[in-house]
């Protein structure tokens, strides 16, 4: 009979051990999972690196002081006649997007963040991963010239965007009191971002059908940059 019963209990506590020890293992396991979960989620988040999933989709910014022209060049950017396909056009979380296929297969994502002072502080936001930003500046505003500079100053800052690639576009050239697209440069003359700005002069006159030929040039020039990215 005792043997019997020190068998059965044997039998037990072997169970209880075999037991006890996978809810050890299973927790371990659990702990040691979650621990590095959370600790990847932590690495992943901010600004940092993330691999490029396709490289023929580009992102490109579009940014510039309130009534700089920055909708106005979206909307007839989605009009020039050479346009493949328009993927997508319209307004997304407070951002104006186009999304347009070029010839080659290659994919242009344009979003626009507004100007105003209070959007402006999330304008980095937008900026990671940027192939382009596109920064639009009111020729015929002398006195808001220097906020221009001082807020893609700001914007660049970061150094995670010091190769990003910088078009200016120095905007309503058709209006007399316009500052030419030199002046504007000169402006901009801002020996850190000297080396990846070009300045293009740019006119969309509200009053005038069809496409001034300094958007078509522009255009190219986004696609030129783009594709040798
Ligand atoms: N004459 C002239 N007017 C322009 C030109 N580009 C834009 N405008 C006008 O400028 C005004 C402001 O243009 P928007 O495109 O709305 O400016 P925005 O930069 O998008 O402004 P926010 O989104 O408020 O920051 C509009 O009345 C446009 O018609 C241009 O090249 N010449
Ligand atoms: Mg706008």
């Amino acid at each position: 009979m005792s043997i019997l019963q020190s068998a059965v209990e044997n039998k037990w506590s072997k169970a209880c051990l075999i037991v006890g020890g996978c809810a050890v293992v299973g927790l371990s396991a659990y702990k040691f999972f979650s621990y590095y979960q959370k600790k990847n989620r932590l690495v992943d988040e901010g600004f940092e690196e993330i691999p490029v999933v396709d490289d023929s989709v580009k992102k490109i910014v579009v940014l510039g002081l309130k009534g700089t022209g920055k909708s106005t060049f979206i909307s007839q950017l989605s009009k020039t006649p050479d346009n493949n396909k328009i993927l997508r056009q319209g307004r997304i979380n407070g951002l104006s997007i186009l999304s347009l296929q070029c010839g080659s297969g290659m994919i242009l994502n344009f979003a626009e963040m507004a100007g105003s002072e209070s959007i402006r502080i999330y304008w980095s936001n937008l900026l990671q991963d940027t192939d382009l930003l596109i920064y639009l500046v009111d020729s015929t505003d002398e006195h808001r010239l220097a906020d221009s500079v001082k807020e893609l100053r700001i914007v660049t800052a970061c150094d995670k965007l010091r190769n990003l690639r910088i078009i200016i576009l120095a905007n309503k050239q058709d209006l007399q009191n316009a500052a030419s697209p030199k002046e504007v440069e000169a402006a901009f003359g801002i020996p850190e971002l000297s080396n990846r700005i070009e300045v293009f002069p740019l006119e969309m006159p509200p009053d005038v059908d069809g496409i001034d030929q300094s958007l078509l040039k522009v255009k190219n020039t986004v696609i030129m940059t783009c594709m040798n990215k």
